[in-house]
């Protein structure tokens, strides 16, 4: 260190980030509209012409650099993840981690390390809908002390295939095809089961996404994965595997196919809206970090290749261990700016955290690097505000399209003598990233390890670890997206492995596409469990009600003290309601009190809420009685197993919506008796064990 001057150095807190955020940000408010030069416009309008209908002038500056911005807006949407939705947070972690690791932002409690976290679909385009089938992508920035370290996950912790190099054959084969550019945003067409049905190794991740674990309820209620095994390494340069979860506060909980289909047309940003809603109504969203720690001694004796992606490690052989807690809590100013421009890289680490010799994460190592210079516009966008470090960044790289940092040496090489060697390398003790040393020797060859070879067992795990309605909704969806398979041949080719995973798939699947069932071929690899419980949504949910938003449907002459009664049960366990009635503005309850209306009919659906309440009042009653609007909004979350409640001077809506108030989830009773137990219902989520599939749909 030859310098007198002290290195750079920060201590971030939870706010570092926005403070950072705050010298980039432009408010026009209480200002003079000016140019991109700072020049005031008097005048934007019009542009300058020869007399009122005379030819335009080229002198007009103000024109030419309007028109310039406006023609140059769009940048390339991601070529996968296109349609997502970003939040600002935070990280704390719970205890020292450094027994494992030598990480800085996991080693202090009382410490909140700022955090940007950007949610996606895979398939569709920027535009698409949020409720596709699909699986989400989880991608969290943490900005360190020492670097941004960025966790780029899914909500579904294996992968499609094993190797990156069949990435790019992957997502070609799932987007929209190549000759009409359809279908948008989904994997029901011939070439993602063609891909499918020739590329086994799918198997596992295709049971993960035909599963409810595709159609996730929100953001705030989906699971996140590392999916890659990754490496912990404390002080001592001991190394450890670890994996990455993300454990929702408010449980794991999916929508029903039917109603994501309907959500797509209805409110093609549901996602997005509930997300930002969340965030501004104060409900923010918390993710619980686990990790599963594995001894590298112990690795062998798991008997599951921690080098392949389509693998998991079930949570019964390796416990989660929650370490820490995520806290989204502000939305972003400018969608562009951040959500659009944050540029996660698998290869941003800090010390302490390091990578494996798993093929596909080495793959993305290099592919998200390589993308951002498309997508940005050239080598600087580390320099955008969403994507800079907390950190101090010193180093030789300069110029390309859109350079910020205006550096000041004479010396732009290492080693200098011009700028004292600066700037200097830092050893592992300065914070310096050294990589774990490891030993390693082989024969260079193109091969896939015989480790690799087994794509059923864990395939066979998960649909075995599902309850039977989550086993018949993963059916469903294979019925669905393989009827609209074309191609005989690729629907045959698919029953095929499904038969190697589970005979009663393949057999009820083969039903649905009227083909004959192959001979099941239970998979011949046996893995360390027959089932893992924490596969199941069903069997893990919880979460209780907060957030979850409730429709009342009401009329002139409803009973208003039963509604401020229910009301108050639900707010008081942090739901929220919503009054729908015919038309905006007030109804007359019965008392003569105006009730005001929240969403009249028209504009929503039960689609968007998770139960419905009918409040009495004769003249209410009768109204909603014979309303079709009405009637059609109970019977739909009657059919997708929503929670409906009714009083007891309402139970007749029921009956004019063909409801049997004795089934699971219909609760009914006086207003006051009412709430608790339909607190409990609604907590439930979903009713599955009333499916009724002779109903005609609403
Ligand atoms: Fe990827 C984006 C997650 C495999 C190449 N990926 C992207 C995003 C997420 C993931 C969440 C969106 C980030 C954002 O919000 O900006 N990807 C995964 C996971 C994978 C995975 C969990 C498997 C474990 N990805 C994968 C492979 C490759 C890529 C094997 C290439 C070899 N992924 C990309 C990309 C993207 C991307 C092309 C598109 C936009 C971007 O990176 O920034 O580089």
């Amino acid at each position: 260190m030859s310098s007198q001057k002290q290195p750079d150095a920060v201590h971030v807190d939870e706010k570092s980030k926005d403070t950072q955020l705050a010298k980039d940000r432009s408010d026009g408010t209480g200002n003079f509209l000016t140019t991109d030069q700072g020049l005031r416009i008097e005048h934007t309008d019009d542009s300058l012409k020869i007399g009122a209908r005379g030819p335009t002038l080229l002198e007009d500056f103000h024109l030419r650099e309007k028109v310039m911005r406006f023609d140059h807006e769009r940048i390339p949407e991601r070529v996968v993840h296109a349609r997502g939705s970003a939040a600002h947070g935070y990280f704390q972690v719970y205890q020292p981690m450094s027994k494992y690791t030598r990480a800085g932002f996991l080693q202090d409690p009382s410490r909140k390390t700022p955090v940007f976290v950007r949610f996606s679909t895979v398939a569709g385009s920027r535009g698409s809908a949020d409720t596709v089938r699909d699986v989400r992508g989880f991608a969290v920035k943490f900005y360190t002390d020492e670097g941004n370290f960025d966790l780029v996950g899914n909500n579904i912790p294996v992968f499609f295939v094993q190797d990156g190099i069949k990435f790019p054959d992957f997502v070609h084969a799932a987007k929209p095809e190549p000759h009409h550019e359809m279908p948008q945003a989904a994997t029901a067409h011939d070439s993602f089961w063609d891909f499918v049905s020739l590329v086994p190794e799918t198997m596992h991740m295709v049971m993960w996404a035909m599963s409810d674990r595709g159609i996730p309820r929100s953001y705030r209620m989906m699971e996140g994965f590392g999916v890659h095994t990754f490496r912990f390494i404390n002080e001592q340069n001991e190394s450890r595997f670890v994996k990455f979860h993300w454990k929702p506060l408010l449980g794991v909980h999916s929508l029903v196919w039917d109603e994501a289909q309907k959500l797509a047309g209805k409110d093609a940003d549901f996602h997005r809206r509930d997300l930002w809603e969340s965030i501004e109504m104060g409900d923010f969203p918390e993710y619980e970090l686990g990790v599963q720690i594995i001894e590298e001694a112990d690795a062998q004796k798991l008997g599951i290749e921690l080098l392949d992606a389509t693998k998991l490690v079930p949570e019964e052989l390796v416990p989660v261990q929650r370490i820490g807690k995520l806290v989204l809590n502000r939305n972003p100013d400018n969608f562009f700016a951040e959500t659009e421009q944050v540029a996660y890289c698998v290869s941003n680490v800090v010390p302490g955290i390091g990578f494996t010799d798993d093929p596909l994460m080495q793959a993305r190592l290099f592919s998200y690097l390589d993308t951002q210079l498309t997508r940005l516009g050239g080598p600087n966008f580390a320099e955008l505000p969403i994507n800079r470090p907390v950190a101090p960044v010193h180093n030789h790289q300069q110029d390309g399209f859109g350079r910020h940092t205006v550096n000041t040496s004479r010396a732009n090489y290492h080693p200098n003598s011009l700028s004292g060697g600066c700037p200097f390398l830092a050893s592992q003790k300065q914070g310096g990233y050294v990589h774990p040393p490891e030993q390693v020797s082989g024969k260079k060859q193109r091969v896939r390890a015989e480790s690799f070879q087994d794509h059923y067992s864990q395939a066979a795990l998960f649909f075995n670890s599902l309850t039977p309605p989550e086993q018949e909704h993963l059916i469903d969806a294979c019925r669905f997206e393989l009827g609209k398979v074309e191609t005989l041949h690729i629907r045959e080719r698919v029953l095929e492995h499904f038969a190697k995973v589970d005979g009663k798939l393949a057999t009820e699947v083969a039903k649905g596409l009227g083909l004959p069932t192959p001979a099941a071929q239970p998979p011949a690899a046996k893995g360390p469990v027959a089932t893992s419980p924490a596969l199941s949504m069903e069997l893990g949910k919880g979460g209780g009600i907060k957030s979850r938003r409730i429709a009342v449907l009401v009329a002139d002459g409803v009973d208003s003290d039963e509604l401020m009664a229910v009301r108050k049960e639900l707010e008081g366990q942090g739901a929220h309601v919503k009054v729908i009635a015919k038309h905006l503005g007030t109804v007359k309850a019965a008392n003569g009190q105006a009730v005001k209306v929240d969403k009249s009919a028209i504009t929503t659906a039960s689609i968007e809420y998770d139960g419905v309440y009918i409040p009495g009042g004769a003249a209410s009653v009768a109204t909603l009685k014979k309303d079709g609007e009405a009637r059609h909004f109970v019977q739909e979350a009657y059919l997708h197993c929503k929670t409906v409640a009714a009083s007891t001077g309402a139970t007749d809506v029921l009956k004019a919506c063909e409801v049997d108030p004795a089934a699971p989830g219909i609760v009914t009773g006086t207003a006051q008796a009412l709430g608790k137990a339909f607190v409990t219902a609604l907590a439930k989520h979903r009713h599955w064990d009333r499916v009724d599939h002779d109903r005609v749909p609403a």
